[in-house]
């Protein structure tokens, strides 16, 4: 294993090594987060970062793209296959990156756009004011219900009309439900807005047939390539062929370089696994196995905002449980299981403390654990926040113990 790595940088060899084993004896529920297969890491580790291609296949300003693109025409033409879209566009870094190209293809600078709110689940760059988003735009935002902790359709329409943004946003980082693309549909086309619909989240639900997909709403998608989607870090833009010069003018040359070729390699690979039968039965079970952590979690006297869950996240409000996302989240990392704090809508507590825990499926279920093994998970959660409220270490450390010992038996992808 990585020999020559060993040899040459002991010490990076040896930090990797750690994280790898880290990742092994943990739950690891970061909602956003998984397992890559070997085959994407090694696409992704290969000599392809050795290469400039400024430009698309076809229209290169380097030479020496004969292999490049081929590659690059592969990524896309499964992106258009499996998302069933137009036009893809496979070169953007990473998930801001895609968005701010989104603006740049659609609006102006001043012009008013719309998206919901970070801290009820949308995503910094849907216009929150501390991202170039809210600050080159004149962003309005929308939320979710507080009694329902769901959109309110109404709000949406009711705030669309009164002031007619030019691009709509649905979709976004905390969002426990479905997202109901036809109904942002109707309410952007009503007032003449372009509806984006960032599925970064959700983008291997919808390959893998467990959640509806915006293709034929959504005039333009946008989605990262790593979570549910489980290919290496990056991200695509997808849309109907009236954008498609718009959003390939924007992500090249209005804001990127050259494409990052070993990804690129990375998402092809990710996108044919995700092609395959296998990939439904992931997706069909990463809900199954959130359902079944809902209830137990329920069952445990949890909160969860909207009540529970229809995908792979759940949004845990700790306020009944007094005590915080942030320190609960430390606990439980303690405990050997990975989550991040996270505002819940309409929170009191400030977003570095806030009252919420985020958790999700997704690399659990590549790791293949099913819904028999979420009451126990559930039952962790559970000991974990009652020892951090004790503030008792060693409680946690007979957890992690307990969590390495059963996830011995499930082979980490990269490592096994
Ligand atoms: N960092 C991503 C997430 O965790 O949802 C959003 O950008």
């Amino acid at each position: 294993m990585r020999v020559a790595l060993e040899q040459a940088d002991p010490q990076v060899a040896a930090l990797i090594r750690a994280e790898t084993e880290r990742q092994h004896d943990t739950l690891r529920m970061i909602a956003s987060e998984n397992y890559v297969s070997q085959a994407v890491l090694e696409a992704t580790g290969s000599v392809l970062t050795n290469k400039y291609s400024e430009g698309y296949p076809g229209k290169r300003y380097y030479e020496g793209q004969r292999f490049i693109d081929p590659l690059e025409e592969l990524a896309i033409a499964r992106a258009r296959s499996l998302f069933g879209v137009d036009h893809a566009n496979v070169q953007p870094y990473s998930g801001s990156p895609a968005n701010l190209a989104v603006y740049l293809a659609l609006a102006q600078p001043g012009d008013t756009v719309m998206g919901m709110a970070l801290p009820m689940g949308g995503h910094l760059t849907h216009g929150w004011p501390v991202s170039a988003t809210g600050a080159w735009f004149r962003a309005v935002q929308y939320g979710v219900r507080r009694d329902t902790g769901r959109v309110d359709f109404d709000e949406v329409r009711d705030l669309a009309l009164r002031e007619r943004p030019k691009i709509i946003f649905c979709g976004g980082t905390a969002l426990p439900r479905t997202i109901d693309f036809p109904r942002f549909a109707e309410i952007a086309r009503e007032v003449g807005a372009v509806l984006v619909a960032d599925i970064a989240h959700i983008a291997g639900l919808i390959a893998g047939g467990a959640h509806p997909s915006p293709a034929g709403h959504a005039e333009v998608i946008s989605t990262t390539t790593h979570k549910t989607l489980r290919g290496p870090r990056g991200a695509m833009l997808m849309c109907d062929e009236r954008h498609a010069k718009a959003i390939d003018k924007a992500v090249f040359p209005g804001l990127q370089g050259g494409p990052h070729n070993h990804t690129t390699a990375g998402i092809a690979v990710a996108l044919g696994e995700a092609s395959q039968p296998s990939f439904s039965v992931y997706a069909q079970q990463v809900v199954a196995n959130a359902h079944a952590l809902a209830s137990a979690l329920l069952e445990h006297g949890f909160d969860l905002v909207s009540g529970g869950t229809d995908n792979h996240l759940l949004l845990l409000d700790l306020t009944g449980k007094s005590i915080g996302g942030k320190p609960a989240a430390k606990a439980l990392d303690r405990a050997g299981i990975e989550t991040n704090y996270n505002t819940v809508p309409y929170d009191t507590r400030k977003p570095f403390d806030p009252s919420g825990l985020r958790i999700g499926t997704p690399a659990l279920t590549t790791r293949g654990l099913t819904p028999a093994e979420m009451p126990q998970v559930a039952t962790w959660i559970s000991r974990a926040v009652d020892a951090a409220l004790k503030s008792d270490d060693a409680a946690l450390d007979v957890i992690a113990a307990e969590v390495r010992e059963l996830l011995s038996a499930y082979p980490m992808p990269g490592r096994d």
